[in-house]
Parts: C-alpha cells; sequence; structure tokens
C-alpha cells in the first residue's frame, strides 16, 4: 500500500497517528504537495486532495475518514471505531467535528497565505474565526475523555488543534478559553504517534 501525504496536512496526520497507534506497518509514505496538482496525486485522486490511500490491488481509497475506517480493520491492535451503538455514533460525530475544525482552518490558512492581500476577504476571515472558536468552545464542553482508551474522535480531534497551533495561532488564542481541552491535548500530544507525526 502507499500512502500519498503532505506533512502538515492534518487529514494526513490522522491518517498516520492511525497507522501508529495500530501499529501497522507496511505502508510506503509518498509526500505530494496537492496544491501543485502531482500526476501521482492525479492518477490516484481527480480532487488532488490527500491524504489517498493505493491499495495493493490497485484501487484507492479517499477521504481520510474512509481511510481511517479501512485501517481501524486492519491488524490486531484494539479498534479506534467501535463497532456499533451510541460510543461509536459519538466517536465518529466527534470525528466529524475535528474534521470541520481542520476544513475552517485549511481554508482560513489558504485565505492568508495563498491569496493576494488585495484579493482576501475580513468577512470570510471573521467568519471562520468564529467557527473556530464556537467550535473549540464545544470540545471544551465535552472533553470528558481523558481517562478512555484512544478512539478515533480524540485523534481527529487532537490532530486538529495541532493544526490550529500551526495555521491559525495568529487569529485564535483558543487555550485561554479552553483550559480542559488545552490539558487533555498536552498530555494527548505526548503520544509518540502523535510526536513522530509532528510537520517538520
Ligand atoms: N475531506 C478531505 C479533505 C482533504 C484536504 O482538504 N486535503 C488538503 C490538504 S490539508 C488538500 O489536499 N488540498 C488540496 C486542494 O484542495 O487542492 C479528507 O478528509 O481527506
Amino acid at each position: 500500500m502507499k500512502l500519498f501525504y503532505s506533512p502538515t496536512s492534518p487529514f494526513a496526520r490522522k491518517v498516520r497517528v492511525v497507522m501508529a497507534e495500530r501499529q501497522l506497518g507496511g505502508i510506503e509514505l509518498v509526500t505530494v504537495s496537492p496544491f501543485d496538482l502531482p500526476p501521482q496525486l492525479l492518477a490516484a485522486n481527480p480532487l488532488s486532495k490527500v491524504p489517498a490511500l493505493l491499495l495493493s490491488d490497485g484501487s484507492v481509497l479517499y477521504d481520510s475518514p474512509v481511510i481511517c475506517e479501512y485501517l481501524d480493520g486492519l491488524g490486531l491492535a484494539p479498534a479506534l471505531i467501535p463497532p456499533a451503538g451510541p460510543a461509536r455514533w459519538t466517536v465518529q460525530r466527534r470525528h466529524a467535528l475535528a474534521d470541520g475544525l481542520m476544513d475552517t482552518t485549511l481554508s482560513l490558512a489558504i485565505e492568508e497565505n495563498r491569496r493576494p492581500e488585495n484579493e482576501r476577504s475580513p468577512q470570510w476571515i471573521n467568519r471562520w474565526g468564529a467557527t473556530i472558536r464556537r467550535t473549540v468552545d464545544a470540545l471544551e464542553q465535552e472533553c470528558d475523555w481523558s481517562g478512555d482508551p484512544v478512539d478515533m474522535g480524540q485523534i481527529a480531534i487532537a490532530c486538529a488543534l495541532a493544526y490550529l497551533d500551526l495555521r491559525a495561532a495568529a487569529h485564535v488564542t483558543w487555550r485561554a478559553g479552553a483550559p480542559q481541552l488545552s490539558e487533555w491535548f498536552a498530555a494527548f500530544a505526548r503520544r509518540p504517534s502523535m510526536q513522530t507525526t509532528i510537520p517538520a
């Protein structure tokens, strides 16, 4: 298998953290820059987005939730996504909330780093900033999982918060209003799976 990824992509980081947590070897990491439309990524994913996972039978999986669920079915380590019941839907909802946080932070980063200054929209920047703050508030309200075994929701949330630090630190000082979440994140970020996937 081959994983097309970029080191800073939080979506691809989730997948790499899942690989590490579930001790999955034998997946070749291929670094690509999706915004440059590299032919090998386009051949795998017409959206030119990372992550994309090329399977040994030549088929391809995207996007990141699909890849994470696929990898969760491999190997012998405990599953990160509960198989059924309310616990499954809580984990999946947290995963979706974290992905939304990543999407919003990415939109902000694109606006600020890839768009000429005179084309940037303060209105959208404010809207995305407000979305990020609301989402962090919601996570602070429900971060009651500190003693639980690691799951897919926690992995996604940790990758989303790390991406906020990487791309939106100038806009959002999220730790100030989220003491429990920041304490949880500090501990989670020390996991080897998080440490070995820090963007260079
Ligand atoms: N929903 C997708 C989002 C993936 C995504 O937006 N990846 C970004 C990098 S962080 C990308 O490849 N963007 C390239 C582009 O939009 O052209 C997933 O979960 O995999």
